[in-house]
């Protein structure tokens, strides 16, 4: 019998609602108990593409909105060949942001609508379950100051909530919102549970397709 497919999980939220330390967790646990597991991370700064998008964040270039936008797509379709491959071979790939951070973000922008930033990225491998970590702006507040990258700023991160939360509205894709104000464990807990289910019922089905 072919070997069951792996599941792909996104952790997507707001700047320090715990996505990496939660992302690193999850995958630990999952190699721990047997089920292989590898982590990703979009932006991938470390191709080309990644690294014209890594100085536009770091403010060293400058990119015209829809030029970016479309480089953050192409950053996650350059990496679809070795995603498809990775969920084939039965492993569980956990990933810290995707497309919905792209579409968050670009259409917190004046001018973008959603669908236009939707566009670009239909059709890519859909994941099986979007854990949305929710956090409130204060308690962000305590986890740290916001760093120096473009778009830490707490007037652009109000907008970008509100596009997750349009985002989270749509039912083709299966959200869940985590409360991330809990201890680390407990969202840990939390996320675990929900994602073996999902990597149980994704199993014996074909990797579907992101909006379409
Ligand atoms: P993100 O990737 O969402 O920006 P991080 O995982 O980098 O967030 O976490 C941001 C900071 O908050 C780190 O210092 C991390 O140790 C801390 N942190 C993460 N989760 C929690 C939690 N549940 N409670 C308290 N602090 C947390
Ligand atoms: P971090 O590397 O700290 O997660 O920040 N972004 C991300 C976009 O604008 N579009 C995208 O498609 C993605 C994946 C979110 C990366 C920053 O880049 C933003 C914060």
């Amino acid at each position: 019998m072919a070997c069951k497919r792996g599941a792909l999980i996104v952790l997507e939220g707001v700047d320090r609602a715990g996505k990496t330390t939660q992302c690193n967790r999850l995958v630990e646990a999952l190699q721990l108990s047997g089920r292989p597991a590898a982590m990703m991370k979009f932006p991938d700064r470390t191709t080309t593409i990644g690294k014209l998008i890594n100085s536009y964040l770091e403010s060293k270039s400058d990119l015209e909105d829809h030029t970016v936008h479309l480089l953050f797509s192409a950053n996650r379709w350059e990496l679809v060949p070795l995603m498809k491959k990775k969920l084939e071979e039965g492993t569980t790939l956990i990933i810290d942001r995707y497309a919905f951070s792209g579409v968050a973000f670009t259409s917190a922008k004046p001018g973008f609508s959603m669908n236009w930033c939707m566009n670009p990225d239909m059709g890519l491998p859909k994941p099986d379950l979007v854990l949305f970590l929710q956090l409130n702006p204060a308690t962000a507040a305590q986890r740290g100051q916001f760093g120096t990258e473009r778009y830490e700023t707490s007037s652009f991160q109000q907008i970008v909530q509100r596009r997750f939360e349009e985002l989270i509205a749509d039912t083709s894709v299966n959200w869940q919102v985590i409360d991330a104000s809990q201890s680390i464990d407990e969202v840990h807990e939390n996320i675990k549970r929900l994602s073996v289910k999902a990597m149980n019922a994704a199993e014996d089905w074909p990797i579907g397709e992101l909006w379409t």
